[in-house]
């Protein structure tokens, strides 16, 4: 029996190639996108999603065959959802897999920006230490009120781990939860609130630079904001104005608004620590998001479901 084609769109691991290439004919998109898919697009009923631009509209309207779109990730802002949902194709994506590493990643990235130690690394690195004497002082963050925009998977798992640092963590969302940590039903007054912000939301319109120059005065010269969510999130270049000005203290990023490219405004700033999107990239966990991600797909050829549509396809 022919196998179903199926249509990698960015790359995946040798394991699950091999995974995928048991149960289907799988291509890669080539350059020559739209030579393949004058060719191709009416064969493809799967395809698999991991960066290389997503899945916008303009591509599905190309591919009149397409049952299923399996996203590598949990975030599926590149995979145009309602176009999805209309024509009766399921999004799928990788939830839980990552929350505990991306959770790490956040409580991480908040340590080394509040501590400076990207900083003091290139302190030692330089000569200076020998040179100048001790680094300059930072600041702890025991004692500290933490704000969580987005407490949801990763929010929760962050907001768990962070027990254990002596802070006391809020949250924003668009509802309140069932949690022993205290709802803001409004960004800025949380902002006000606390002296550190944690972005975990996800993209899209409903999110689109919502941490924007309100927001960054409201958390202030001594304030720090952490974003391992999505880069749309914030107003990057009101944040570099924020930066430059001391109007915000410091930032500790892993996500931009135009990956993978970042103003370089922003590289020139001292007092922001800048990672290239790793808050998942563990051998383990991205094993764990590949296998999740063909899982989707081959318990969808084999039972017409997948194991975990996105929220707008779990009715389909
Ligand atoms: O708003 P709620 O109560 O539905 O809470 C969700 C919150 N959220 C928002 N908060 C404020 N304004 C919005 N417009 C808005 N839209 C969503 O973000 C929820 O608490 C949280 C998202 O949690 P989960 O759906 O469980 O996502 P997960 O697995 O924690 O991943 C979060 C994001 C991904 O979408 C990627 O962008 C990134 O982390 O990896």
């Amino acid at each position: 029996m022919s196998k179903p084609h199926m249509l990698l769109i960015g790359n995946a691991s040798a394991r699950s190639l091999e995974r995928l290439d048991a149960v289907f004919t799988v291509h890669r998109m080539p350059e020559d996108r739209d030579a393949f898919l004058a060719q191709h697009g009416g064969d493809i009923e799967y395809v698999m999603a991991s960066g290389g631009g997503g899945v916008p509209g303009a591509l599905m309207e190309k591919l009149p065959g397409l049952k299923i779109v399996s996203n590598y990730g949990v975030g599926y802002d590149s995979v145009d959802v309602a176009t999805a949902v209309r024509r009766k194709v399921v999004v799928s994506h990788t939830p839980n897999v990552l929350n505990d590493e991306v959770a790490n990643t956040a409580i991480m990235l908040l340590l080394t920006t509040a501590r400076n130690f990207v900083h003091d690394n290139q302190y030692l690195r330089s000569g200076r230490w020998a040179k100048d004497g001790d680094a300059p002082l930072s600041r702890g963050i025991a004692g500290c009120r933490v704000g969580i925009l987005g407490l949801g998977r990763i929010g929760l798992a962050t907001a768990e781990k962070l027990a254990v640092f002596g802070v006391d963590v809020v949250y924003h969302g668009r509802s309140k939860r069932d949690v022993p940590y205290h709802y803001y039903d409004d960004l800025t007054d949380m902002a006000r609130d606390v002296d550190i912000l944690i972005s975990i939301a996800p993209g899209g319109a409903s999110t689109l630079k919502i941490i924007n120059r309100e927001v960054m005065d409201a958390l202030g010269p001594e304030g720090i904001l952490i974003n391992v969510g999505r880069g749309s999130v914030v107003d990057e270049d009101a944040l570099i104005a924020a930066l430059q000005d001391g109007r915000l203290g410091k930032a500790g990023l892993d996500v931009f608004a135009n990956e993978p490219n970042v103003p370089q405004a922003l590289i020139d700033l001292p007092n922001a620590t800048l990672l290239p999107h790793v808050g998942s990239a563990t051998v383990e966990t991205r094993q764990a998001m590949g296998d999740l991600a063909v899982e989707n797909l081959t318990a969808f050829h084999a039972t017409g479901k997948a194991v975990t549509p996105v929220p707008e396809c779990r009715e389909m």
